[in-house]
């Protein structure tokens, strides 16, 4: 792709040109020319969340297309990272003030051996955004740190993300793990990235795989209602 053009005009471009100008500049690594084409949509009245779907999650799969294809090396891929999150930090308070009611509690991190966290920050976002208070404990986590932040933090949902095929078989560890302790049902265990599907989340135990941060949100707020229409009950059974 080309290097950025000084002269382009972002503003001048219209909506669709522009997003296609987007991918582009994410492919390229650009940030500054991100964070400015974000605000350009922000103040043509798009939502957060189109430009977050629209503008840059679909300029993440181009890169994605392109990593695979051997075409783009880990520091362009990387560069193009930094790019979405300075973006996707434009976005973040917008979609956290919606007002939503208090939902539940969520710790989530991207499992041991994985380092991808744009997807896990996504969710972080959508889910903060309905209304979830969220801990993030970031990514490479071992089973012994999210035992010490479930303690720590007793939410109702487990949220882990893996973006690797080498990775996401360390779910079935920590749910495992929790099943040893005893623990496992006291926690909602939701699990999501790209390699996974249903499944996969079936096997291992989890109680639900979301497709992306938009799923994960309803079945949050789905199990959520579960548990605490399950937790009422039990409290005028006894
Ligand atoms: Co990596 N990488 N990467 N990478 N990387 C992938 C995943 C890969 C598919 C690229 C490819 O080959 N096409 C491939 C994995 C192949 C495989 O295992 N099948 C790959 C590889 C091989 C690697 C390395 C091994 C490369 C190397 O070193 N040779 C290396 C591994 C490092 C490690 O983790 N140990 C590596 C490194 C990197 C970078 C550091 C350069 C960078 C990460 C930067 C960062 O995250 N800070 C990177 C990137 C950016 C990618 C791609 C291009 C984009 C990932 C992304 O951010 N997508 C990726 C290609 C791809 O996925 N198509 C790729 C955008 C994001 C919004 O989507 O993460 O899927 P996603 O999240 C979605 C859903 O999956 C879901 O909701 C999200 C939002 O809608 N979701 C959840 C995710 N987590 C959830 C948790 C939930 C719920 C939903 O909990 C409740």
């Amino acid at each position: 792709m080309a290097d950025s053009d000084d002269d382009l005009d972002l503003a001048a471009l219209d909506d669709e040109v522009l997003v296609e100008q987007m991918h582009d500049d994410l492919y390229d690594g650009l940030s500054d020319d991100i964070v400015e084409a974000v605000n350009i949509l922000l103040g043509r009245g798009w939502t957060p969340y189109d430009v977050l779907t629209k503008a840059l999650v679909e300029g993440m799969r181009i890169v994605g297309i392109d990593f695979r294809d051997g075409v783009l090396f880990v520091p362009e891929v990387l560069l193009a990272a930094n790019a979405m999150k300075a973006g996707m930090e434009i976005l973040r308070p917008l979609l956290a003030e919606t007002g939503a009611p208090p939902m539940g509690k969520m710790v989530i991190g991207t499992v041991k051996g994985d380092i991808h966290d744009i997807g896990k920050n996504l969710v972080t976002m959508m889910m903060e955004g309905a209304g979830f208070d969220i801990v993030d404990i970031g990514v490479n986590v071992a089973v012994e740190d999210y035992l010490a932040a479930l303690e720590e933090h007793n939410p109702d949902i487990l949220g882990m993300s893996a973006l690797l095929t080498t990775t996401m078989a360390y779910m079935q560890v920590v749910i495992e793990t929790l099943k040893e302790r005893g623990i496992r049902n006291d926690y909602i265990v939701l699990v999501g990235g790209a390699p996974l599907n249903e499944d996969f989340a079936q096997s291992i135990g989890a109680d639900a795989y979301c497709r992306d941060a938009s799923v994960a949100v309803e079945i949050a707020q789905e199990l959520m209602a579960g548990r605490q229409g399950s937790m009422a009950a039990q409290s005028t059974d006894g």
